[in-house]
């Protein structure tokens, strides 16, 4: 163990003083890492079931979740467990990010009727741990969004119906910012959409611009909740016509003063999501990320270190805009073990913002700003190989968890001893 200690120590000494060629600190790098928080979506822990156990799917949704790989957590004490397990194999203090749908609810309480007090378990084990929470409303999985509009519907029982649950939500949100000393983003993404030839697409989003402006009417103070919107390019069944659209979103956020939600999985696939964090953040002052990953579509597989992560965290540090915006994970894939699901996707997340801040920035703008692009593409090519991984071991030891090498073997563990106990 002294041994493999030593050993991460020594190749970081290598890595630091590599780094330190062109100028770039990583013990400095390492303090800012240390200091961005994820917020860890709890709907990878059980395939986004929620614990109402009134037998909805997300059938409709738009959303969609494959595999059924055993120990699924069916409660909230297994889901917090799980999320112990996970938090403890990743390095920094991170959030955890909740759904209404997983209150703990004594017999059957509608969305409409829902409050804090549904969430006292989930604030206690925050408040114990010092974690910070989170929180989205659910519209979906729900009899009274079947019919494929929520906010936008033009049945005013139904609509009403959900602008009193988003009204809820934010109170509750507001709720856990208050106990925990740290606002509560509450973030809302809605199904609304068609699948086939629309034609009234002003009415609907007139509709959920009036339902909207119906629940940020009530105000919370910045300290207690943050409101954000989140678009969506199109869902399973919504293919023609998504209600809360990019364009919709962006000027609802701007206008009234909210966060926009980027998640990443929502655009086009050629499309750039890290190319719009410099664009929105001259007119917003933050920005919520949901980092997913798209295969193909919106698939919401786990994430992992690649190309598109590395460019969007490059964005946030190169625009200088770390303590603007806000990183939240979100995918759920039930085809393998859920906790190394979430090690992987939030290790990954970690990982492209530290190569991020492992950036030469005042080098590569020099260049930039000469005209050099043989240079400045050289020096992004060496970027590449160098030695991110002996940054990273050493800060996962300084960090008291696992390395990259060792975390599965305790997932593996925890799987034979936990999680195959659990039923269906
Ligand atoms: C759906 C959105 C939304 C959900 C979660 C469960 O397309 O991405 O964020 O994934 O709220
Ligand atoms: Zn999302």
């Amino acid at each position: 163990m002294a041994e493999s200690r030593r050993r991460v120590e020594e190749a970081y000494r290598v890595a630091r003083e590599r780094y330190a060629e062109p100028d770039v600190d990583t013990e400095a790098a390492l303090e800012r890492l240390g200091g961005v928080p994820l917020s860890l979506h709890c709907w990878q822990g059980d395939d986004a079931r929620g614990f109402e156990n009134r037998g909805e799917t997300l059938a409709g949704s738009g959303l969609a979740v494959t595999g059924s790989h055993p120990g699924r957590a069916r409660n909230a004490s297994e889901l917090r467990q799980d999320l112990d397990k996970a938090l403890s194999l990743i390095p920094g203090r991170h959030r955890v990010n909740l759904h209404a749908m997983y209150g703990e609810f004594p017999g059957s309480v509608d969305r409409d009727a829902i409050g804090p007090e549904h969430f006292a378990g989930w604030e206690e084990w925050a408040k114990q741990r010092g974690l910070g929470l989170d929180f989205n409303a659910t519209l979906f999985a729900h009899p009274k969004a079947q019919a494929g509009f929520t906010l936008s519907s033009a049945d005013d029982s139904i609509r009403g119906f959900w602008v009193e649950h988003v009204r809820r939500c934010r109170e509750i949100a507001a709720h856990m910012g208050r106990v925990l000393g740290t606002p509560a983003i509450h973030n809302l993404w809605i199904p609304d959409g068609a699948k086939d030839a629309v034609i009234d697409r002003w009415e609907r989003r007139s509709l959920l611009r009036k339902s909207l402006d119906e629940i940020f009417a009530g105000t919370y103070a910045v300290t207690e909740m943050k409101d954000s919107v989140e678009s969506k390019l199109w869902g399973v069944g919504s293919e023609a016509f998504v209600v809360g659209s990019h364009e919709f979103y962006m000027g609802y956020a701007l206008s009234r003063g909210i966060m926009l939600c980027l998640d990443t999985g929502h655009f086009h696939p050629t499309e750039s999501v890290a190319d719009k964090v410099s664009a929105i953040l001259h007119f917003s002052g933050e920005l919520l990320l949901h980092v997913s990953r798209g295969v193909r579509w919106d698939s919401d597989h786990v994430v992992v270190l690649d190309d598109p992560l590395k460019e969007l965290m490059s964005e946030v540090v190169r625009a200088g805009a770390l303590d603007r915006v806000h990183f939240a994970l979100d995918y759920f894939d039930a085809s393998l073990n859920r906790v190394a699901a979430w090690v992987i996707g939030a290790r990954a997340t970690l990982k492209a913002l530290l190569a991020a801040l492992l950036e030469p920035a005042p080098r590569l703008r020099e260049l930039d700003a000469a005209g050099d692009s043989a240079g400045k593409l050289a020096m992004l090519e060496n970027q590449k190989t160098m030695p991110l991984g002996a940054v990273w071991d050493y800060y996962c030891q300084r960090q008291s968890v696992p390395l990259e090498s060792e975390w599965p073997s305790e997932v593996r563990r925890y799987e034979a001893e936990v999680l195959n106990g659990r039923g269906a």
